[in-house]
């Protein structure tokens, strides 16, 4: 074209373009019937909730994704130093509410909707969560992400697309079931498909030697290729236009597999050979402890892992002619030891292809990586079997014998021939399977290492990784988990965000959570205790209404409700809570019945997923359905007390539950619980805790103090000693009855219910229920006496929000960001 003509084109081009779209009321409409007419293919006359909702979510993301836009191109221009943070799980739940609301038109589409006759919160009802996660690491990565959005920083998030996300639970008689969760059946609108963002990603093969420069080098001969497909999610901040992205990997196969079977005619087989490369990214593993060596499991991580690294190297190159700025540019953060593979993988880049020295490419990874690990238990922590690592990715394991090699000589100039320690501290595990120690290379490798609390951090100093403790106690550091207040409050719980806003005059809080503080002066004040009691009554309401729905039990909203939900675990101690029922269910019926007047109502919830191989907790969910039904159904009892099992409880599920509740139970066995954030969500919404010194709650206690809530059992120094005393102390005489009464099948299925009693018998009770038992029922005792005080309690329910400052995930974020990673906010102008 001639100049002339460009030009032309260029300022038409510009005239076209150079709007935003709007979000008045005419415009939102008329998006939102567009899409139900070009998006949905529905008619603008005929067209059901679901249907509204999808063209709704679509017209959302039109507005996410100019902002998502505006924020690469800053990003791009600026050139600040990136975080990649790589994560396995995102539980990210449903995006509708929190999207609009973050980007600051909720009400906006509220009054749209309603002129079009339909409610905003009806149409939120129709998503579906996206649940590629299992619970606590999971969902902390989604509130992280926010974070990152909202303080502005260069961050990008990098996962897997599993098709499958954490299953369906269904309770038929009781028992869990399991069933998939194909959660794109119906689309996903918060996604973008980038067909052309594809990367191959090889396993397999061998590893030869090359002539190079006259002398020899490794090259890997990959004997399958896969390719990595990239979908987008833009996550929108909170008062910004920053909108960053979590990129999620789907498998598909590559057009370099098995040209072999095309070249022998062998057709048919080769296209059906071709879908195998998309089980990579098929299914979430649903069990988030016990790590069992599947190779699919590895596939996964190195899948992710190289996509994700091809991708980062890929845009350091873009603006940078070779890699002397690497470390400064670049910071790769491992959330726990499941991407631990990309230091291989980096190395292996960096030196077999990018031709860098090995010294150079080593010192780069010292610098870049830094790991958090969320486990306490050693035996929770990932080995990779060597001959699974050596058919899947031999140079990798190459890699890590060579790092291992310098390593292993380095620490014994530093700590002299002390083969024990040398042997425990090696990457390379030399047992009956020989193995690789994940969180070893991760420790090795990076620059720092933390824990999730300030307790676990200790018990990772002085046990789990005492020894790499002593060699760099500079590595060593915590940063508590904290949560978004935006999903937590704003998004979940409404009405109790406009009262905070009202009694602090703003809602800068939102942005400045320790602005929450200011609710401390007005916490006795009348006022707001009427405005608080109405706000969490309507929220019970909800809440009674969903469980009557659900399960066909009434529930009476001046009962406490009392609540603990979370993944079904031993250590969490959902039997104690379970055997605390039945005892207070034995007193009720043992109890003349004038006193049952006394007796302060209870409904308690209880809800979470077992992983499905996991017996003795699917035993837990039964026994919970057990008891329920005989307490539920027993004249004597009323309304005195009830049991629910909440069904599928995911996060969705968890924006309704924690509203409503009046009381939470966070009572892991001390030492156990790396962190726990679903009790910093109960407190910022006003529940008080009944806990355990375990985790993040020793945090909170100082935050609001231990009169704020009601605390119980053996304390983490006392644990260990408690375990080796196993039968020396005395268990009370009330547990013995409760557990017998399960074992005599008062709740029928004796058989079923034995071996879970077993559990808990004197000697073999390792999570100390026994032990607990005495402290747990006064500490619930105190919980009852206080409720009858309403005033005390509406009191510490506002001190409790007052005091939930320190845990958003805002405050762990920054300080990750300036301690951890050296990054900047890096704002994108309005
Ligand atoms: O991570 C949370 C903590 O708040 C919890 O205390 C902790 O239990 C949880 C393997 C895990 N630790 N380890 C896992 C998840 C998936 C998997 O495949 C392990 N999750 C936790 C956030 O720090």
């Amino acid at each position: 074209l001639g100049g002339g003509e460009a030009r032309v084109r260029v300022e038409r081009m510009f005239g076209l373009m150079d709007r935003f779209l709007t979000s008045d009321l005419i415009s939102l409409q008329k998006d939102i019937l567009d899409h139900v007419e070009y998006t949905v293919a529905r008619s603008r006359f005929s067209f059901d909730d679901f249907e509204a909702y999808q063209a709704l979510a679509h017209s959302v993301r039109d507005r996410l994704i100019e902002r998502w836009h505006d924020t690469q191109i800053h990003f791009k221009r600026k050139d600040p130093k990136r975080i990649y943070f790589l994560s396995l799980e995102f539980l990210m739940g449903r995006s509708l509410s929190n999207s609009v609301i973050n980007l600051g038109i909720r009400d906006q589409y509220g009054d749209a909707l309603n002129e079009l006759g339909f409610e905003f919160e009806v149409l939120a009802e129709q998503e579906g969560d996206a649940a590629l996660g299992n619970g606590g690491l999971a969902r902390l990565s989604a509130c992280q992400m926010d974070s990152l959005a909202t303080l502005d920083y260069p961050a990008w998030g990098y996962g897997l697309r599993y098709q499958y996300g954490l299953f369906r639970q269904v309770i038929l008689d009781g028992y869990q079931h399991e069933q998939p969760d194909y959660w794109l059946n119906f689309g996903n609108p918060w996604e973008i498909e980038r067909v052309h963002v594809t990367y191959p990603v090889k396993f397999y093969g061998t590893v030869e030697d090359e002539n190079f420069n006259g002398g020899k080098r490794k090259v890997w001969v990959p004997g399958e290729t896969v390719e990595a497909v990239a979908y987008d999610n833009p996550i929108p901040g909170y008062g910004t236009r920053n909108t960053i992205t979590l990129r999620l990997w789907a498998a598909k196969p590559s057009d370099q597999m098995d040209m072999e079977s095309y070249n022998t005619g062998d057709y048919i087989n080769a296209v059906v050979n071709r879908q195998r490369a998309e089980t990579i990214s098929s299914v979430l593993y649903p069990d988030d402890r016990s790590y069992q060596g599947k190779e699919l499991r590895l596939k996964q991580q190195y899948f992710f892992v190289s996509a994700s690294l091809q991708d980062i190297i890929r845009r350091f190159k873009d603006s940078h002619s070779n890699f002397d700025d690497f470390p400064e540019k670049v910071a790769l953060q491992l959330n726990d030891t499941h991407p631990s593979l990309a230091i291989a993988e980096v190395m292996r880049v960096l030196v077999d292809e990018e031709h860098l020295d090995w010294n150079k490419a080593w010192d780069f990874v010292c610098k870049i990586f830094t790991f958090t690990t969320h486990t306490v238990l050693p035996e929770g922590l990932e080995k990779v079997p060597v001959d699974l690592l050596e058919s899947l990715l031999p140079r990798h394991l190459q890699i890590i014998y060579d790092i291992n090699f310098d390593y292993i000589e380095e620490l014994k100039k530093r700590i002299g021939l002390d083969y024990d320690r040398l042997s425990r501290m090696s990457i390379v595990e030399d047992g009956a399977v020989k193995s690789i120690r994940m969180a070893n290379l991760a420790i090795v490798c990076s620059h720092t290492v933390n824990g999730v609390s300030r307790v676990h951090s200790k018990l990772l100093k002085t046990r789990v990784f005492k020894d790499f403790y002593e060699l760099w106690p500079h590595k060593f550091h915590y940063k508590t988990n904290g949560v978004t207040q935006r999903r937590w409050i704003v998004v979940s719980n409404p009405s109790l965000s406009a009262l905070i806003s009202k009694w602090l005059g703003t809602e800068a809080w939102i942005r400045d959570v320790d602005l929450l503080a200011g609710l401390q002066e007005h916490a006795a004040n009348a006022d707001l205790h009427e405005e608080w009691k109405t706000v969490r009554k309507v929220n019970k309401m909800r809440l009674a209404e969903y469980i009557e729905a659900m399960s066909g039990i009434k529930v009476s909203v001046n009962a406490m409700f009392d609540v603990q939900i979370k993944r079904i675990h031993e250590y969490k101690r959902q039997l104690l809570n379970i055997l605390g029922i039945i005892h207070r269910y034995d007193c009720i019926k043992n109890m003349e019945k004038s006193d049952r007047r006394k007796v302060v109502p209870r409904v308690c919830i209880i809800g979470g997923k077992a992983a499905p191989g996991y017996e003795v907790a699917k035993k837990i969910i039964k026994l919970c359905h057990a008891v329920a039904e005989k307490v539920n159904n027993d004249p004597d009892v009323g309304d005195l007390l009830k049991l629910v099992f909440i069904p599928d409880y995911n996060v969705s599920v968890a924006e309704l539950v924690i509203p409503g509740a009046d009381l939470s139970q966070h009572i892991s066995t001390a030492g156990n619980e790396a962190s726990g954030t679903g009790s910093m969500k109960l407190l910022m919404n006003g529940s008080l805790l009944l806990a355990t010194e375990d985790g993040s709650t020793v945090e909170i206690i100082e935050e609001i103090g231990a009169d704020n809530m009601f605390l119980f059992g053996a304390k983490m120094h006392e644990v260990p000693a408690l375990r080796e005393k196993g039968s020396a102390f005395k268990v009370p005489l009330q547990f013995a009855r409760v557990v017998r009464m399960v074992r005599d099948g008062y709740f029928g299925f004796q058989d079923y219910f034995e071996s879970l009693c077993d559990k808990v018998e004197v000697g073999n009770d390792f999570y100390l229920l026994g032990y607990d038992f005495q402290s747990y029922l006064e500490a619930q005792a105190a919980a009852d006496k206080t409720f009858v005080d309403q005033e005390k309690w509406t009191r510490m329910s506002i001190l409790s929000t007052a005091g939930s400052g320190r845990f958003s995930s805002d405050r762990t974020i920054e300080e990750y960001a300036e301690k951890t990673w050296g990054i900047e906010p890096c704002r994108c102008p309005f």
